[in-house]
């Protein structure tokens, strides 16, 4: 823009998507599994014959439970039904062209056996590497992996929360410095790893130290070129996040849509860079907790009317499993994906590789795209009780598609769609002469 930038070191890298191929084929993935899963998952959200409410991943904290007791649940991580081909079969018949997964949450414990902490998945009875195992299997399904990496450590003694002392500043240097190694050892010894997903950042020991989280986006593509980072990593000099001081985002994607989608009507901004959304199926929980009764568990038609909303905004949806401390995934979880999938696999077509459509939305659902595509995807979710779908197009489009469609008024339209009782999702698809009337750019 024409008003002053400001000079920022550790501000935004670029400006505008990234457009090279493995952005590129982030993008088109579209749909994606998130899995939580760490030592959390053995107690699920109960300790001591006492549930709780919380998140089940923040019992440590809601139950005050002493690190050292938290950290040898590790001599009890033994998760025999895990089966990590089964988990990938799994994901690849729900339609997730990429996977997600903790390799260390908040508690600190370490899914792979890191050299840097032994607070890892080696000293724990199951032993093996469980990251190589989920990478190798959800690799050879065709799913892309990405590691999620909480830098917020409730393990590491030199952890800070804020820099108010010359010894806090000399502990979180190292502290910074051990994150760093342990993010390079992810990238080096597992090189297909496509993108890293960054997690509690947000407190100010890391806002004052902006130059750190350019310094570990720059190593990572080093390391891994075309890697992939989220907008929560970053933090510019003047400490803040996700979009710099000169109001351009940082990172590769917006992240910042957590268990909330952006208003289809109102936040159109979006459609500007990648983004990306993740949900849990209970109302706040990401990692195992044994009692789904406490909340609200979202259906599956539920969350594929969030994979579809979010597509319909250019944007990706992690949709997040959290497996139990056996390595068992529970039912529900089963039947979301099998759910999702059975639709996915008819109407993938309509999710995977589209965009926003740029047409005005209406009641009865979303318009997605396919890129450079003369076709118009209508997803509909409400089917008015008339049968009819308005349809308000961009000023002189023209339509192939002759039977369903009814033209009314200038640019105004009709679909007729039989009137009967849908059990899912219906999709329409429209043809359009040429490239005609598509907004695949949002304007301001
Ligand atoms: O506190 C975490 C939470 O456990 C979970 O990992 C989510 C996923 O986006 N992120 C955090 C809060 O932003």
């Amino acid at each position: 823009s024409a008003t002053a930038q400001q000079k920022l070191q550790y501000g935004a890298q670029y400006t505008g998507k990234r457009t090279d191929a493995a952005m590129n084929k982030w993008r088109s993935n579209r749909f994606g599994q998130f899995i939580h899963w760490g030592l959390y998952a053995i107690p699920g959200g109960v300790w001591n014959g006492k549930t709780y409410n919380y998140a089940a991943e923040f019992l440590k904290s809601s139950a005050k439970i002493p690190t050292s007791t938290w950290d040898s649940l590790m001599y009890q991580f033994n998760p025999v039904k895990f089966n990590a081909k089964e988990w990938a079969k799994m994901a690849k018949k729900m339609g997730a062209k990429y996977m997600t997964i903790t390799t260390k949450h908040h508690e600190g414990f370490c899914l792979w056996p890191t050299k840097f902490t032994e607070f890892n998945i080696s000293h724990t009875p199951y032993k093996k590497d469980i990251l190589k195992e989920l990478v190798e299997a959800y690799n050879a399904e065709g799913i892309d992996v990405n590691f999620y990496y909480s830098v917020l450590d409730w393990h590491h003694p030199d952890w800070r929360y804020d820099i108010k002392s010359a010894e806090d500043s000399i502990a979180f240097r190292r502290f910074l410095k051990f994150a760093a190694d342990q993010l390079r050892e992810l990238a080096t010894n597992y090189p297909t790893v496509k993108a890293f997903w960054f997690d509690g950042t947000w407190d100010n020991s890391i806002k004052k130290n902006g130059w750190w989280t350019l310094e570990v986006e720059k190593m990572l593509k080093e390391v891994r070129p075309g890697a992939i980072v989220n907008s929560r990593l970053r933090a510019d000099d003047f400490g803040k996040r996700h979009i710099d001081s000169n109001g351009e985002l940082m990172g590769d994607y917006e992240s910042g849509y957590e268990r909330r989608l952006p208003n289809p009507y109102k936040d159109l901004q979006v459609t500007k860079w990648d983004w990306e959304a993740c949900m849990t199926v209970p109302e706040n929980q990401w990692g195992y907790h044994k009692d789904w009764s406490l909340s609200h568990v979202k259906s599956p038609l539920e969350l594929l009317e969030m994979v579809v909303h979010t597509t319909s905004m250019g944007g990706n949806f992690l949709l997040n499993f959290g497996p139990a401390g056996d390595g068992s995934i529970r039912k529900e979880e089963q039947n979301i994906a099998a759910e999702i999938g059975a639709w996915m696999q008819a109407n993938g077509h309509v999710i995977y590789n589209c965009d926003y459509a740029g047409w005005e939305k209406q009641d009865w659902g979303y318009y997605t795209k396919q890129k450079g595509s003369n076709t118009l995807n209508l997803v509909v979710f409400n089917v008015p009780v008339s049968g009819l779908l308005k349809i308000k197009a961009p000023a002189g489009t023209r339509f192939k598609t002759k039977q369903g469609l009814e033209e009314i008024a200038k640019d105004q339209y009709l679909f007729h769609m039989p009137i009967q009782l849908y059990k899912v999702p219906q999709v329409i698809i429209l043809e359009t002469e040429s490239n005609s009337g598509s907004g695949d750019k949002y304007q301001e």
